[in-house]
């Protein structure tokens, strides 16, 4: 992320635009949920969205049992969307690119992640964060869901991220967050357009990796986190998709990749910095009446012709 579109977050957190004025009108708040067969858990989940949504945008894997017939039975107004490859990361990009609203909030299916605690990650945007992120492990927070093994890994991939990034998340692999939709573009996912690898492997970011990629990349492109305690429910009908260790792994990788892509944008930037100020017009005298633009060379030049002059 260049440094510019960095300024120009942080200078304008929320961008609502009312008539001069008249009060801040209310975010309008997108809702993205991904489904692979939750037919069973969808009516809990869709029962307990708030009122005055703008748009739930469902972004089906290819279930095959009914949950897009489901979703639309229960909400004619559900915004369906096929992800463009596979995995939950592809997913939600598929969503984000979808949406239309000022805020987006991303819940899980499954009945872990309990949606009447939406309003209290929009309140934490509308208090001037740009990403807030769910945490299971802070004050408040709590999880009903997660194995000992998982919790273990989460603390570690916690300690290892806030070490290599100068953060402070206490839940790195939580999938309960909300943003700004402007801030999308500092997440710099994995486009949906490109195609799936012939091989049947998953493109960096389709996965489980993403809550962790998204984490990083945020925090990196120097948006304003604010952790936002949050309490996890068990899965109610169904299996979880994620392996602990299979996935685990990928999210170790991500952590990896994107330490050394942060190295790499810093050098780039620090190189195209230098050569900016070995080329840079500046001011180089103060007179009366404003200041004398240009390089030294040529002040002198002109300073030689002034004398010269009769
Ligand atoms: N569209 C889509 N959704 C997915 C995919 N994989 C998982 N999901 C959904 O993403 C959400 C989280 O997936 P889960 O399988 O519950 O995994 P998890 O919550 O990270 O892990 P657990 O704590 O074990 O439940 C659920 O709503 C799933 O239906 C996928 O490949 N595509
Ligand atoms: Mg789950």
């Amino acid at each position: 992320m260049t440094q510019d579109r960095r300024s120009t977050l942080r200078s304008t957190p929320d961008r609502r635009s009312t008539p001069p004025g008249h009060p801040r009108r209310p975010p309008k708040v997108s809702v993205v949920i991904p489904t692979l067969n939750e037919e069973l858990n969808l009516p809990h989940v869709f029962e307990a969205l708030p009122a005055g949504l703008h748009e739930v945008v469902l972004v089906d894997g290819g279930s095959v049992d009914n949950t897009v017939a489901v979703a639309r039975q229960l909400r004619p107004d559900v915004v369906v969307v096929q992800q463009t490859r596979t995995g939950k990361g592809n997913a939600l990009a598929s969503g984000f690119a979808a949406c239309t609203g000022d805020a987006i909030v991303m819940i899980d299916a499954d009945g872990s992640t309990d949606p009447a605690e939406i309003h209290r990650f929009v309140e934490a945007l509308i208090e001037g964060a740009e990403f807030a992120k769910g945490s299971r492990f802070g004050k408040g927070g709590h999880s009903d869901d997660i194995t000992p093994l998982r919790r273990a890994g989460n603390m570690g991939l916690n300690l290892f991220v806030n070490t290599l990034f100068k953060t402070k998340f206490t839940d790195l692999c939580y999938g309960y967050n909300a943003f700004w939709r402007r801030a999308v573009p500092v997440m710099d996912l994995p486009s949906t357009d490109l195609p799936a690898p012939a091989d049947g492997r998953k493109l960096w970011g389709d996965g489980f990796e993403i809550e962790t990629l998204i984490n990083i990349r945020v925090a990196a492109g120097g948006l304003r986190i604010k952790e936002v305690s949050s309490i996890e429910h068990l899965r109610i009908h169904g299996m979880s998709n994620l392996n602990t260790f299979r996935d685990g792994t990928r999210v170790l990788r991500t952590i990896l990749s994107e330490y050394r892509r942060l190295g790499a944008q810093r050098r780039a930037a620090a190189k195209a910095a230098a050569a900016a100020q070995r080329g840079k017009v500046v001011p180089v005298l103060a007179v009366p009446g404003g200041n004398w633009y240009g390089k030294v060379d040529a002040l002198l030049a002109a300073e030689t012709q002034a004398q010269h002059t009769p």
